[in-house]
């Protein structure tokens, strides 16, 4: 059976909806290829309704590119956490979508610095060897900007803009970290998934070496209850750096310091290009 089929199938089951008969399945799998799914009914992209507001947008003490500004945002929704592989494979299940990295046959990796890897891509997330054994609940990697937007648009959705994103990471009260000013490990909690503290390599003191599950430390939750939005992976958002030519990612992951998590720390990457610290959240109107 072709993968596309079988995922309808599958996705048919988990939905609830039975086949008895051949031509009402038939019809079904039929219109089913032309209209796109809604949530999956084992993962649901868990959306947050963010009110939306003003607040300074940066950090006076930050990098040149975090000068602060005065911004305001619409109400949105941004989802609660960074989206899986299960939810990552339901998508490829039902859309045939082809990742960049499938595409062009390798991903990045972070050993302490970034290497390009034959064979690396969202199943194989280190490399050929890799597997997404035990992994489901971990965030999917491996996806280009372009991934990232197929995956969001499958679901209605988008990216968010890094405004959104800043804004739903910290609110309005001027806070470094999603949680406030403590460091991530301050008096013993755990409030991220990230690495060392002094630059750059991946740690497991908080429990895990690489990905964590999504949704796993939640005493590092934003004002609006967004999990993850310091660490475990970076996240794409919509805006493009004008003076790069790239996309900006935002929040730092597993392999970084905790720096990099402040919530106005800025990145950016070409569009096309897959990494195994570098995630999807989706973003919808209200
Ligand atoms: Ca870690
Ligand atoms: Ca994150």
């Amino acid at each position: 059976m072709p993968a596309r089929s079988r995922g309808r199938k599958q996705h048919l089951r988990r939905t609830g909806i039975r086949l008895r008969h051949p031509i009402a399945a038939a019809l079904v799998v039929a219109a089913l290829a032309t209209a796109a799914f809604p949530c999956d009914a084992d993962a649901p992209l868990e959306m947050v309704a963010i009110p939306g507001g003003s607040f300074r947008m940066g950090d006076p003490d930050g990098q040149p590119d975090e000068t602060p500004r005065a911004v305001t945002v619409a109400p949105f929704r941004l989802m609660r956490f960074e989206v899986t592989n299960a939810q990552f494979a339901a998508f490829v299940a039902e859309t045939g979508h082809v990742t960049d990295p499938e595409r062009r046959g390798f991903g990045y990796v972070w050993p302490g610095r970034w290497i390009r890897v034959p064979g690396a891509d969202w199943r194989r997330r280190s490399g050929p060897a890799s597997n997404l054994v035990g992994l489901d609940d971990h965030p999917a990697v491996q996806v280009s900007w372009r991934d990232a937007r197929a995956f969001c648009r499958h679901h209605g959705l988008r990216l968010p803009r890094e405004e959104e994103w800043e804004f739903a990471a910290r609110g309005s009260d001027g806070r470094l970290f999603p949680w406030g000013a403590a460091a991530p490990d301050e008096g013993g909690t755990r409030r991220a998934n990230y690495g060392t503290n002094e630059c750059c390599a991946a740690d497991m003191s908080d429990g895990f070496h690489e990905t964590a599950p999504v949704g796993s430390y939640p005493a590092g939750v934003s004002p609006f209850g967004l999990h993850d939005m310091a660490g475990n992976v970076w996240e794409w958002t919509a805006s493009l750096d004008a003076e790069s030519g790239k996309y900006v990612i935002r929040g730092g992951g597993w392999g970084n310091n905790p720096y990099c998590l402040r919530v106005s720390y800025r990145h950016k990457n070409p569009p096309d290009i897959g990494l195994d610290m570098v995630g999807i959240r989706c973003a919808g109107d209200p």
